[in-house]
């Protein structure tokens, strides 16, 4: 695959906001070394699109809401929700981007996770796996026919993004050392083998070159 970005390419932006990164409420161990690499990976695309985690005080994913601890589950008319620290509440601190990401002629914002009903990690489709986020036709309607992904975090948004990006008939190439991940009980691990068996192109920075 030649991996040169051309007009046909789009560069995601995976939630690189404050509460992912250390201090946060959700904290991503070394989330905040990404910003650098989404800056340098945003000056080679045309077309970037950031996701915003944009969630209503209490959500359906936050373990308060159910009176439960995080990172317990529970069982959601969808499914299985991983419950979470309360993060990216709407118009706070901890929703907004990271203050160093540098990316002015990012053109679109997805946000995500607005229903407080359902989670939404991916920034394509609702965790519902029916309500679209709009991003399959704007990326559709600029003529994009492959995306790039990096941010936070690896096995949980960046990955689902994939996912529902490969789904989308899009070509999906992530650069893995421009992204950090949780990793829950293996998940980091699962979502690569995931990622690979759906054809999703793992890279780092350097085959960029
Ligand atoms: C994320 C958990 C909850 C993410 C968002 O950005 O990976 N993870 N909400
Ligand atoms: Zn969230």
């Amino acid at each position: 695959m030649d991996l040169t970005p051309s007009d046909r390419d789009a560069l995601v932006v995976v939630d690189v906001q404050n509460d992912f990164c250390p201090g946060g409420a959700l904290a991503v161990t070394e989330g905040d070394a990404v910003v650098p690499l989404a800056n340098a990976l945003g000056r080679r695309f045309r077309h970037v699109i950031l996701t915003q985690d944009w969630h209503p005080a209490g959500h359906a994913s936050f373990a308060s809401t159910h009176g439960k601890t995080p990172f317990e589950t529970v069982e959601l008319s969808y499914g299985t929700q991983v419950l979470w620290p309360d993060h990216c509440i709407q118009g706070t601190n901890g929703a907004e981007f990271h203050p160093g990401l540098d990316i002015p002629h990012a053109r679109a914002v997805i946000r995500k996770g607005l229903n407080p009903a359902v989670d939404s990690y991916s920034g394509f489709r609702e965790a519902d796996r029916v309500s679209p986020t709009g991003l399959a036709g704007y990326v559709g309607d600029l003529g994009v026919d492959r995306v790039f992904l990096c941010g936070l975090a690896t096995d949980f948004c960046v990955a689902w993004t994939a996912f529902d990006a490969r789904e989308a008939g899009l070509e999906v190439v992530v650069v893995e050392d421009a992204c950090r991940g949780i990793d829950l009980d293996g998940s980091l691990a699962r979502a690569r083998a995931e990622m690979d068996a759906r054809g999703i192109v793992r890279i780092a920075m350097r085959d960029l070159a």
